[in-house]
């Protein structure tokens, strides 16, 4: 397989074919292309911050009403993904570049920090996924094939840490990973690896992702979701930020693939702009020559997908503000622990909508230092350069953390002795590290520090005749280690749903009938929650789970979203789709409509009081055929058929629209029948349009009682309209 064709499923048997001869086409970062000139122009619009479109894409809902546009705005955009198997991961990250991400972000389940070397094969879920070389290799190859898709180039991230980061990194550089998280800190912090070695095994990892333009994200707004008070820590994250970027530009690697993992701290219901703009501005004020990517902080994310979005949106605004150069996504699933599909083109739908829509916001809003703004970044500003000082003055970083100056909930210089300390002897792998022997020489290339290569040699793996990153076809590739668990056999139990005629809702992975119901019980709360998954096991869910739940009121009723599986599945042969209608053009339909001057006469016949529908398929103010240009006569409801036909004579009219709703003893049909007689009668049938709209009219009763056409249940005045025009072209009208 060399090209994905988007009308057909991704192929996993097919990329895993041949993997092992399978090398990464191009490594290192890509950053969105700007159209020349700096502006795009896209029908009657100009945008100041967009890139180039893709290919292929699934424009933004709007979109139909815009001729489909899909601007594509400056930053990278992000979605994190790790359903514990790669083999589903690849079908989603497919979605999401459809949608617009560029930056596939591989969340992991389990940390892979806690294992101590590299894996092999494909187990599930192990370590999150991908960190073995086979899916690392086969979600290089789809993303790839995804790319040249969409026409825009992906990438593909995961992380370098824990006491096997270097042998991680040079996995990447091998594989043509294009981004990762690496700051020997969060190893200290947050997976107590010793402090030494964090350091020491950081600066070969950097070196190796260095040479291999892998981007660099550092771990900074973990201490943010960790405090107590993420928001007291802004000056110790400047800090943080500082130490990693600091070490990395030491260590060799450009600014310009360096990123700061940069985090709102607040959220609403906090004053969040009054925390979160003086702390982006200050931190753009200071890594005025490194590249931001903006998350969402995950800390504040509960189980409803609304209450994320808007915080998402507000935190993608601060990111427009200060530029920030890769936008994360987020989806509440980090509150609910279930990463669903859907979710993720969610998330990247809200920063894609976000950024379009502010598409220019620098040229015409100004951030104000002038007033309470620029006093608030000096602070931050201030107290971060004091805590330098105050490290400087104790011992330098090792003794602060010691100490347990970062991650204290307090806002520096105050402290309430709540940071992470960590012994400076203890922690994973303390005493490992090696001193290098004053001839140590190492015959493989970006290799750290010394290197007493003999005198003569250009490169350090001439020696060896090429090492793996010069030469991938040295590399040992290892397919399956373990013969129970591995994509093979998963794959053989989900073929049925992938390849076959067996449909089954999903989730997360192929045929796990994962579905979400909604409702809203009338009870409080935890009466509902119960209630709800009782409700779900009558509609036949297996496993059912409240995963949201929110009070409407505390006696009135509460929201539930329960997810839960299905049994079943659909065999698509037995499914009769019906045939599409074709809906023309607006211009096309606006342009018939003028043509003849349009006119039609309306009203609900016989006894029927039923006024609503009718009018909603007229008025303009719903999409009515008034808006596309249509004159109306109404006549009201409980109208005799010989009423609208003298009407219909008089006005010239090119059409009857008749509404019947009631229809007991098959009175609509009655009425239906006689309109076209009576419009025989009178010898206007060929010349008038006879069509009629009910609750129980299909168009093949309309046309069985000699209608034109009929109309059911969810008709809107476009779907009138474009039958009377196509009806008129049918009778070269128009
Ligand atoms: C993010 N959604 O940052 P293990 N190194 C750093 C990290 O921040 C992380 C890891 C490694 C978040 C994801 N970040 C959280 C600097 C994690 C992960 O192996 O899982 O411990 O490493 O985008």
């Amino acid at each position: 397989m060399n090209k994905l064709d988007p009308k057909v499923k991704i192929d996993i048997e097919e990329i895993l074919k041949d993997l092992e001869h399978y090398h990464p086409r191009r490594k290192g970062w890509t950053w969105r292309e700007k159209p020349e000139g700096g502006v795009y122009k896209v029908e009657k619009f100009e945008f100041k911050n967009m890139t180039l479109p893709l290919k292929n894409s699934v424009p933004l809902p709007a979109a139909k009403y815009f001729n489909n546009i899909d601007p594509q705005p400056e930053p990278v955009i992000t979605t994190e993904i790790a359903s514990g198997r790669f083999e589903d991961d690849i079908r989603r990250m497919r979605m999401a570049a459809w949608h617009g991400a560029d930056h596939i972000m591989v969340i992991r389940t389990t940390g892979q920090s806690h294992i101590d070397g590299l894996l092999e094969g494909t187990p599930e879920g192990v370590g999150g996924v991908p960190i073995t070389r086979k899916q690392i290799r086969a979600s290089r190859k789809a993303c790839d094939l995804i790319e040249d898709e969409v026409g825009r180039k992906i990438n593909f991230h995961s992380y370098v840490s824990g006491v096997a980061g270097p042998e991680v990194a040079v996995l990447f550089a091998e594989e043509g990973i294009n981004g990762a998280h690496q700051d020997p800190q969060y190893n200290v912090l947050y997976r107590n690896v010793n402090m030494y070695r964090s350091f020491t095994d950081a600066a070969s990892a950097k070196k190796v992702m260095a040479d291999a333009g892998i981007f660099q994200i550092d771990g900074a707004h973990n201490a943010n979701a960790t405090a107590k008070e993420g928001w007291s820590v802004m000056p110790e994250l400047l800090v943080q930020h500082g130490l990693n970027c600091a070490f990395s530009v030491g260590v060799g690697m450009p600014k310009s693939q360096i990123g700061l993992s940069t985090v709102p701290p607040c959220a609403p219901p906090s004053p969040k702009l009054w925390y979160d703009l003086p702390y982006a501005v200050a931190l753009r004020d200071i890594f005025s020559e490194f590249k931001f990517r903006a998350q969402q902080n995950t800390r504040y994310i509960e189980a409803d997908i609304e209450e994320a979005t808007r915080t998402h949106v507000i935190d993608t605004m601060i990111s427009a503000l200060t530029h920030a150069d890769i936008q994360s996504t987020i989806t509440p699933d980090e509150g609910r622990n279930v990463p669903w599909h859907y979710n993720n083109i969610r998330g990247i739908e809200t920063a894609k909508q976000t950024l379009v829509a502010l598409d220019g916001i620098k040229e015409l809003i100004k951030i104000d230092r002038s007033g309470p703004l620029g006093e608030m970044v000096r602070d931050i500003k201030e107290r971060a350069i004091c805590l330098l000082e105050e490290m400087i003055e104790i011992g330098g970083y090792f003794a602060a953390v010691e100490k347990g100056f970062f991650v204290d909930s307090a806002r520096y210089p105050e402290r309430n002795g709540d940071g992470i300390a960590r012994d400076s002897k203890g922690g994973v792998g303390a005493g490992s590290i090696v001193e290098r022997e004053a001839d140590y020489y190492a015959p493989v290339c970006s290799v750290f520090g010394h290197n007493h290569l003999p005198a003569g040699t250009k490169k350090p793996c001439d020696l060896i005749d090429g090492c793996t990153l010069c030469k991938p076809e040295k590399i040992a590739y290892i397919d399956e280690i373990d013969q129970t668990d591995n994509c093979n056999l998963r794959l053989e139990k989900t073929v049925e749903h992938r390849k076959g005629n067996s449909i089954k809702p999903e989730a997360e992975w192929a045929g796990d009938g994962t579905v979400l119901i909604q409702l809203f019980v009338p009870e409080e709360v935890e009466i509902a929650k119960v209630a709800a998954l009782e409700m779900a096991k009558k509609m036949g869910l297996n496993d059912p789970e409240v995963i949201n739940a929110q009070v409407m009121h505390p006696s009135e009723g509460t929201f539930v979203e329960v997810k839960g599986k299905v049994g079943f599945s659909i065999d698509r042969t037995t499914l009769k789709i019906p045939p599409k209608e074709e809906i023309l053009g607006e211009d096309e339909i606006r342009a018939g409509v003028k043509k003849v001057g349009l006119t039609v006469v309306a009203g609900t016949v016989g006894e029927d009081e039923h006024s609503v529908g009718l009018r909603e398929i007229l008025d303009i103010k719903h999409g009515g055929i008034e808006k596309y240009g249509v004159k109306y006569h109404y006549l009201g409801t409980s109208v005799p058929i010989s009423k609208i036909v003298d009407a219909a004579v008089e006005t010239g009219a090119d059409a009857i629209l008749i509404s019947t709703i009631i229809s007991h003893n098959d009175v609509h049909r009655k009425n239906m029948k006689k309109l076209h007689e009576l419009c025989l009668e009178k010898g206007i049938r060929d010349k008038v349009l006879c069509m009629c709209g009910g609750t129980q009219v299909t168009r093949e009763i309309a046309k069985e009682c000699g209608m034109d056409d009929g109309f059911g249940r969810g008709s809107k005045g476009i779907h009138v309209v474009n039958s009377l025009v196509k009806c008129l072209k049918a009778k070269g009208k128009i």
